[in-house]
């Protein structure tokens, strides 16, 4: 298993170091100078783990933001007993949640940990520029790279590793969310969460102990070992939970890295009352799954009306129950029996014909 984990590093390795010599932006760097952002202020952007998300923006004009995110390859839990080497944005999976606003000069700064054995790219879906900003900062192990760009458009948007084999970088855990928020902000909620599937694919069956090395065939035959929320089977259950209260309005940006699963993400129990479908502009109400391509994300809101133990899922069911798309909102506060009773009761009844006919 670690020889072909060593040999899957190697292929990796060899196709990253092509695709960079292939790359002309890479083989010339140039240091061109940002647009006019000098008279800007300059504010270092709260970057973080999911599922936390960082706190809203309040100024009322653009700002450059500068955003210093380092790339760690690292073995962390896949599930209980099972861990895999990992390629992160920040030391987490998804990455670190970055949050911007409409009109912001972007100033971003990408590390590759010395200790990475390849190296890595950032293309950010909220860039208008050649790959999303990938030409510019391919990264080689123990280098940074920059680039500057201009936050044109609100919406929540994926960022990804598109290093070659980009399939694989993404497989391994290379993807995150940006918020760019609409000049106007979004509207204050009480709770917002970070929320993101992956799919994963591992030699070793689904529940194997030990180090799980990753699969080219499986990810290529788009049969997933795992299917996650934030990187892990219970990154979102027992004591990882999300909280809430009875009566909170609660917002969660959902994403979906794939590289290869459109997700059905679904609360069972609630109903959405907005859906920023595709991380767009425009919402939806009353919704009860939204679609969540891969690389694309959704903006779900919904107020907790009652207590109980909310359940996230990829209503593509067997995942969740077998692959590990779960995750639990637990709401705690007054029951409102106008709302929901739970049982009334459980009886015996007289026996008769069926509904239907026999
Ligand atoms: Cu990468």
């Amino acid at each position: 298993m670690r020889r072909l984990q060593h040999h899957v590093l190697s292929y990796a390795l060899a196709s990253g170091i092509a695709a960079m010599f292939a790359a002309p932006a890479f083989a010339a760097p140039k240091a061109p100078a940002a647009a006019p952002a000098a008279q800007l202020e300059t504010i270092h952007a709260v970057l973080t783990a999911p599922p936390m998300v960082p706190p809203p923006i309040t100024r009322k004009t653009p700002a450059k933001v500068v955003v210093d995110l380092e790339m760690v390859e690292k073995e962390m839990r896949i599930a209980d007993g099972a861990t895999y080497n990992f390629w992160t944005f920040g030391g987490s999976v998804p990455g670190s949640f970055i949050r911007v606003r409409k009109g912001d000069t972007v100033e971003f700064k990408l590390k590759n940990h010395h200790s990475s054995h390849v190296p890595h790219n950032i293309d950010l879906h909220a860039v208008t520029g050649t790959g999303g900003g990938a030409e510019a900062t391919n990264t080689l192990p123990g280098h940074e790279t920059q680039f500057t760009f201009k936050a044109l458009n609100p919406g929540l948007y994926v960022y990804h590793c598109a290093m070659a084999p980009v399939g694989m970088h993404i497989a391994n855990g290379m993807y995150g969310l940006i918020l760019v928020e609409p000049e106007e902000g979004l509207e204050p909620v009480d709770k917002e969460f970070y929320v993101m599937q992956g799919d994963f694919y591992t030699e070793g069956a689904h529940g194997d102990p030990g180090l799980q090395s990753f699969s080219l065939e499986k990810a290529i035959d788009e049969h997933p070992t795992y299917v996650v929320f934030n990187g892990s089977e219970g990154s979102l259950t027992g004591d990882n939970a999300l909280t809430a209260k009875a009566g909170e309005k609660i917002r969660i940006f959902v994403g979906n890295g794939g590289p290869n699963l459109v997700s059905s993400f679904h609360v069972i129990g609630e109903i959405f009352d907005k859906v920023y479908f595709e991380g767009g502009s425009k919402y939806q109400e009353n919704v009860q799954t939204t679609l969540v391509p891969a690389g694309g994300s959704a903006i779900v809101e919904f107020k907790a009306d009652v207590p109980g133990n909310f359940v996230l899922v990829d209503h593509s069911i067997f995942r969740t129950f077998h692959k590990g798309s779960l995750g639990i909102l637990k709401v705690t506060g007054e029951e409102n029996h106008e709302i929901y009773t739970g049982q009334q009761h459980d009886r015996e009844y007289p026996e008769g014909e069926p509904q239907g006919g026999r």
